[in-house]
């Protein structure tokens, strides 16, 4: 079948690696065609940079306007519309659907949640006044519910490190031999010069890995930049592609992730990590956290709980940290399951049936 998929890029860059991880998967895995109209491209194709090119070329990226319709230029109706996050479809492009003598059906792909409630809300109609069929599709943790994106699934623990990505041979060659790894890509609004301060008080040897613009968060070429002990050293990456991405987390001991492809990406890599949720005003991404740690957690004793509620939600490393193997153990667990439930082909093969 033919997909377009429009991804609008609302401030971060979740929206289209979640758009991108879906592409490559109803592509390279189940032989779909695809285009996606974005309304940044150059961000999307940074994040696409690092993939085979056989996988790439095979995807059209096209910029958000390229979907407009008009009479000199009719574009090609597909089979399969994606509003990613409920973005708007451009009314130009849904003038040409409104007159193609096949219609498409358009689903709303959602944020993905563990709360229960989306399982009375997956895969329903959602009736419009156009007449075309739209049904909204929630990504999840439960069989009854969308999935998750799982590809390309990562091997399992560290793994001797001899294939560094390109641009990550920089950052690599500063790490120092048995120190444990740290990955940070969090929100401004994380405590993070006071939880570095706490780790480093710890006393142990750990590299922190901060991902791009994180350096500028923490002040460290301003004038008073954080103050460390030299036990903990902080060492700046660029911004990489998704895969090389996907990469650090599956390199590092401990993960500190935000929107929900990192978040999934930190599960996959079978790593402790703290879920930094994007936070809403009205604190609906607190009760997302519950929900999902509820499940996260189901099989821990209660002082693995307590330590992993209390890292969730940013209680300082020195009330935690002793527990990293347990939580270690714990993740790799969590992935084994994940990946098992996930067995039927995650989001991307139950979105391929449901539309079939
Ligand atoms: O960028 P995000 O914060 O996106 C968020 C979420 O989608 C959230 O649900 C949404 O409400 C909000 O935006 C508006 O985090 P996320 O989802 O983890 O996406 C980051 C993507 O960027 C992910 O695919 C990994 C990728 N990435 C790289 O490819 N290279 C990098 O160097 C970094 C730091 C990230």
């Amino acid at each position: 079948m033919r997909w377009d998929i429009f991804c609008q890029i609302v401030d971060n860059y979740g929206d289209a690696g979640v758009c991108w991880r879906l592409a490559r998967s109803l592509s390279s895995l189940h032989g779909q065609e695809i285009r996606i109209f974005c309304d940044d491209l150059p961000t999307l194709n940074l994040l696409a940079s690092g993939v085979d090119p056989v996988i790439k070329q095979k995807i059209d990226l096209q910029p958000w306007e390229a979907s407009f319709s008009n009479a000199r230029h009719p574009v090609q109706t597909p089979d399969v519309i994606i509003e990613a996050f409920g973005c708007e479809l451009p009314e130009r492009y849904l003038t040409g659907v409104f007159i193609a003598p096949i219609k498409p059906i358009i689903i709303n792909l959602e944020y993905l949640s563990a709360e229960p409630w989306i399982t009375d809300f997956h895969a329903k109609a959602s009736p419009q006044s156009h007449g075309i069929p739209k049904y909204f599709f929630f990504p999840g943790f439960q069989d009854e519910v969308g999935g998750i994106l799982v590809d390309p699934v990562p091997p399992e623990g560290i793994s001797v490190a001899n294939k560094i990505p390109y641009d990550l041979q920089g950052a690599w060659s500063k790490l120092r031999s048995d120190t444990k790894r740290i990955s940070i890509f969090c929100y401004p609004g994380a405590p993070l010069s006071k939880w570095l301060e706490d780790l480093g008080s710890l006393g142990e040897n750990i590299d922190v890995l901060l991902t791009h613009g994180h350096a500028e968060l923490l002040n460290l070429y301003g004038e008073k930049p954080i103050q460390l002990p030299a036990n903990l050293q902080l060492i700046s990456m660029p911004f990489v592609s998704q895969d090389e991405f996907d990469w650090v987390l599956s390199q590092c001991d401990f993960n500190i992730v935000r929107g929900e492809d990192s978040f999934v990406r930190a599960q996959l890599a079978g790593k402790p990590f703290i879920w930094h949720i994007y936070p809403q005003e009205d604190r609906a991404h607190e009760v997302k956290l519950a929900a999902f740690l509820d499940l996260y957690l189901e099989m821990a004793n209660q002082e693995l709980r307590l330590a992993t509620i209390a890292a969730m939600t940013w209680a300082m490393p020195s009330e935690w940290f002793h527990m990293l193997d347990t939580w270690n153990t714990h993740s790799q667990a969590w992935r084994t399951q994940l990946i098992k439930n996930q067995g039927d082909g995650g989001l991307a093969a139950r979105l391929l049936r449901f539309v079939a």
